[in-house]
């Protein structure tokens, strides 16, 4: 089979190579030796190594095309680690067959959650007639009116669960299939069922709570009237987008990058470089979100091991949702769609996964003089890049936004349904926020980590703690006022795992060393952080561990290709310390040598009666901005938006 070539080496698998690819693991020895019941859980680019894909811009070698799949062989319970070698139109097997290079069978892990199991286990646990008679102690006898819902088990070192793959059930009572998924808990039941197997192990009732009543829907036949005083808002670039794209490479004005997708991590965002007086400069090699976690609060034995690991349990990237224009993005939009595999392995394209347009967001700097009224405005524009996944009761969105001074900018954006659970009549629950009469929204946070490989202006750079400090009273503050920043430099892993500290202002500052300002400081960009928060579980409960990552909201790691997510490569049921805790326990060099910093940050979730019975969006993020990167303002050259209004522009 010949395949397109492909235009950067870091584009995702096309739906060609997915298929090559497909056709060589099927092909292969090992698996005619797993079971029926084996099924494709990720297949995706091998990205490959950073010298490579540098080598590549400089020389035009492309560098060989692979593809990395996980297999879950349900009836060994074993997985399969896959790699395939797809062969370049570059090198000497250019159009050659796709061919498996390593094949590696782990009994030891758990890959992430497939959809295909997930439904499996509703329907088993639907239809047991066990569970069937708990539920009419319950008066629910409409059977096809209960959605149950599968949970990652997670790991609290029950000797009965080790080594099986498990998911834990709760259900919900759907009167119509249109109801809110939610709105019905029928809490004080579970079941555990063997995900392998497909059997039930054990259902555990809990004793019976009222089921809540009100319904929770909230498409436009559930209101009782539209407003009808929106007035139309059309956002028009008569001339065209101002990006342009070439194959996955962006060019917007000063910016360019590569737009990547994968099951796993959803969006990645490669090769972000800025132009600046005609030198095209590099800031972040790779961005990508590397892991999430929402642990929840409720001791109770219905919601305790309420611990979503999203990217590594369930994929940010398969559960990308098609984006709809005029929907989720307004404006000229430029959409990429994304591949990736099904169960089977069959290629399935999300179309419109990715959008991609340029939004106004007001002032950019400004000037009036006060003694004459005369100055000079600018108009911000961004370049906004996203996707949206939906994961469960949740919908995330995931935004990147390019600025014209420099700024790099990541907002999460949450979204759905909350996670629910009963409470009987009168009762106001102790770990949650009663949001409708009955219906408890268990108290939870929300942590996400991104991995940035950042190489501000090369690849060589350093992390520097910037923290303020009062000076002391004395002769040199005799009024009291002063106090100024300091700064500190890592030079190894284990300093380098820090919390942010609201009394000394603390913030982290990405320098190159070798690299000077022509004042004189190393070149750097600065993280600065947005809303915030530390994990309340115990350090000894099991998520703690799990997800060692949300410990600490700095990591610097010196650049490893395998280390990708910060909870390690199969969070689903492992017992903990994986990711980044394992990885920094050497203490490697972190000073003046290729890093990767990976930024921890919550979202603390006390539900409100608002965010039922679908939560307006609620934003958590950070920046990238440039400190001493660039000479002076480097959007002054913004052209004036109405080159001769007054208060716009003096002439
Ligand atoms: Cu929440």
């Amino acid at each position: 089979m010949t395949m397109e070539p492909p235009v950067h080496p870091l584009d995702p698998l096309t739906a060609e190579e997915i298929t090559a690819a497909v056709g060589a693991i099927r092909a292969a020895p090992e698996f005619r030796e797993c079971g029926d019941r084996i099924r494709f859980v990720t297949l995706d680019l091998r990205e490959p190594p950073k010298q490579a894909v540098l080598a590549w811009a400089r020389t035009g070698a492309v560098p060989p095309r692979e593809a990395e799949a996980v297999l879950l062989d349900h009836d060994s319970g074993t997985t399969q680690e896959v790699t395939v070698a797809l062969g370049s139109p570059g090198d000497a097997r250019g159009g050659a067959e796709a061919r498996v290079s390593a094949w590696v069978r782990r009994d030891d892990v758990q890959p992430l959650a497939t959809v295909t199991e997930l439904m499996e286990a509703e329907e088993l646990v639907k239809h047991d007639p066990v569970f069937q008679q708990a539920l009419g102690l319950r008066g629910v006898t409409d059977f096809d009116a209960v959605q149950i819902d599968a949970w990652p088990a997670g790991n609290f070192g029950y000797p009965d669960e080790a080594g099986l793959r498990l998911a834990r059930c709760i259900p919900f009572l759907r009167p119509t299939p249109d109801d809110n998924d939610w709105a019905h808990p029928v809490d004080g039941l579970i079941a555990l069922v063997d995900l392998n197997r497909l059997e039930i192990l054990r259902i555990d009732d809990h004793g019976v709570v009222p089921v809540p009543p009100e319904p929770g829907n909230f498409d436009p036949s559930a209101v009782p009237a539209l407003r009808d005083d929106i007035a139309p808002l059309e956002i028009t670039q008569p001339d065209g987008p101002g990006f342009t794209v070439e194959g996955n490479v962006v060019t917007w004005q000063r910016w360019r990058l590569h737009v990547g997708f994968n099951s796993r991590e959803g969006l990645v965002l490669s090769q972000i470089s800025y132009q600046d007086q005609g030198r095209e400069r590099s800031i972040l090699y790779r961005a990508s979100l590397s892991e999430m976690i929402v642990p929840y609060g409720d001791p109770s034995p219905t919601h305790y091991f309420k611990n979503a690991i999203d990217a590594g349990e369930n994929g940010v990237g398969i559960s990308a949702s098609p984006l709809t224009l005029g929907c989720d993005c307004l404006g000229e939009i430029r959409y990429f769609d994304a591949t990736v595999a099904d169960a089977d392995g069959a290629p399935v394209t999300i179309p419109n996964a990715i959008c991609m347009h340029e939004e106004d967001i007001g002032v950019l700097w400004r000037h009036i003089e006060w003694r004459n009224g005369k100055g000079e405005v600018r108009r911000s524009r961004r370049l906004v890049i996203s996707s949206f996944s939906a994961i469960g009761n949740y919908d995330y969105g995931f935004f990147w936004y390019l600025q014209q001074d420099g700024t790099i900018e990541y907002e999460i954006k949450l979204t759905g349904v909350l996670s629910t659970g009963a409470v009987a009549p009168g009762v106001l629950p102790a770990h949650g926020t009663l949001i409708a009469p009955g219906l408890n929204a268990m108290i939870h946070q929300h942590f996400f980590n991104v991995r940035l490989d950042l190489d501000i202006d090369g690849i060589d750079n350093a992390v520097e703690e910037v923290w303020t400090e009062s000076d002391p009273p004395g002769p040199g503050n005799p009024h009291g006022n002063a106090f100024r920043a300091h700064r500190r430099r890592f030079s190894h892993e284990l300093e380098a795992q820090r919390r942010l500290d609201l009394a000394s202002a603390r913030w982290w500052e990405i320098v190159n060393p070798n690299v000077r300002h022509r004042l004189g400081a190393p070149v750097s960009y600065r993280l600065v952080p947005g809303e915030n928060t530390v994990p309340f579980a115990s350090p000894d409960a099991a998520v703690s561990h799990r997800a060692g990552f949300i410990g600490r909201h700095l990591w610097v790691t010196p650049y490893a290709p395998a280390e990708r997510y910060a909870a390690g490569d199969y969070p689903n049921q492992h017992a903990g310390g994986s990711g980044l805790p394992e990885w920094t326990r050497a203490d490697r060099p972190i000073d003046n040598t290729d890093i990767v910093v990976w930024y921890t940050f919550g979202h603390h979730h006390v539900a409100r009666p608002e965010d039922w019975p679908v939560m307006p969006v609620a934003t958590i993020g950070f920046m990238l901005k440039p400190v001493g990167f660039f000479e002076r303002n480097p959007a002054l050259d913004v052209p004036p938006p109405v080159p001769h209004a007054p208060g716009c522009h003096a002439e």
